[in-house]
């Protein structure tokens, strides 16, 4: 039997983009648009931090964005540190479609984009650009990834609830796509990649299992290649959440104490249309909207 429709998000901000998704379902669209059209909206979205517009800069106040799309069939596509384009997620859809490659970076992401008629726009917010300042009056120009006065997204005060998306979708024709779409670490040194982009890393998805897409320290995902170890997993017989958890215990085994004050969540949709997350730290949130179209906000149980 099919499994009904099912699209799961990052955070309580994916239930805004659960709906997008949902239109672009009820438009006839497959599990790739519903992922595509709700990483648009994070990405529209000014007031999240860690998204397309409004995302905090580098340290040089660079918005450098990271995506990826994965599909039902093993198709991928990425773009890493794009500039002045604000839908990543649709630029690596494109690199998907468009081109013979899976991954395109800097220069030439945005190079590709514009020759794709992807509009630019400075994505620099004047909310992102005094938040930068602020943070260059006391951060020494010193990358970090936590510190006493920041959140463990190096975020000075913290976002709150605002974070890198990732979405996982099963359309009406009973496939599953993902995607994952995030401006990366604030202030992170010019060149920076974290897990988002990568394959296997920030986005996972076996049409024969299920997906998974991670949030938090990307250097800490790609340590383990969170995704892919999670669907791994789901493959030899865990539900979603058991793969989520043992992928985050592996990791607290491997770095011990170093992981002590990071975040990283992992968020699993299985085949059979189950849902299940598990995080280092609590506070982790995600959306899910059923069949029924109804989006509920769970909240994942964490290691520490
Ligand atoms: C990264 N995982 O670039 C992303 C960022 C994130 O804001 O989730 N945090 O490491």
């Amino acid at each position: 039997a099919r499994t009904p429709d099912i699209m799961v998000s990052t955070w309580d901000f994916g239930a805004a983009a659960n709906d997008a998704g949902w239109a672009a379902r009820q438009g006839g669209g497959s599990a790739l648009d519903m992922v595509e059209a709700g990483g648009k909206v994070a990405e529209a979205d000014e007031s999240n931090s860690s998204v397309g517009l409004g995302g905090y800069p580098d340290r040089d106040g660079r918005v450098t964005l990271d995506a990826c799309v994965m599909t039902w069939a093993g198709d991928i596509g990425a773009v890493c540190a794009l500039e002045d384009v604000v839908h990543a997620v649709s630029v690596a859809r494109a690199v998907m479609e468009k081109t013979p490659h899976t991954m395109l970076v800097g220069a030439g992401a945005r190079g590709f984009a514009v020759d794709q008629g992807f509009p630019t726009q400075n994505l620099l917010t004047p909310q992102a650009e005094a938040a930068w300042r602020e943070w260059l009056r006391t951060a020494e120009y010193a990358p970090r990834i936590n510190s006493e006065n920041t959140d463990w997204r190096g975020t000075p005060g913290g976002p709150g609830n605002h974070d890198t998306i990732g979405l996982l979708a099963i359309g009406g024709d009973d496939r599953m796509a993902g995607a994952c779409t995030t401006s990366g670490m604030a202030f992170k040194m010019h060149g920076r990649v974290g897990d988002s982009p990568i394959i296997g890393a920030g986005l996972y998805v076996d049409d024969e299992v299920g997906g998974c897409t991670a949030t938090g320290v990307g250097e800490d995902v790609v340590r383990v290649t969170g995704s892919h170890a999670v669907v791994e997993a789901m493959r030899h017989g865990m539900d979603p959440t058991a793969a989520c958890r043992s992928v985050i215990e592996r990791l607290a085994r491997l770095r011990g104490t170093k992981v002590a004050n990071s975040q990283v969540a992992l968020l699993a949709l299985d085949k059979q249309g189950r849902a299940g997350a598990f995080a280092l730290q609590p506070g982790f949130t995600y959306a899910v909207t059923d069949a029924t179209g109804r989006t509920r906000i769970e909240r994942a149980a964490a290691l520490f």
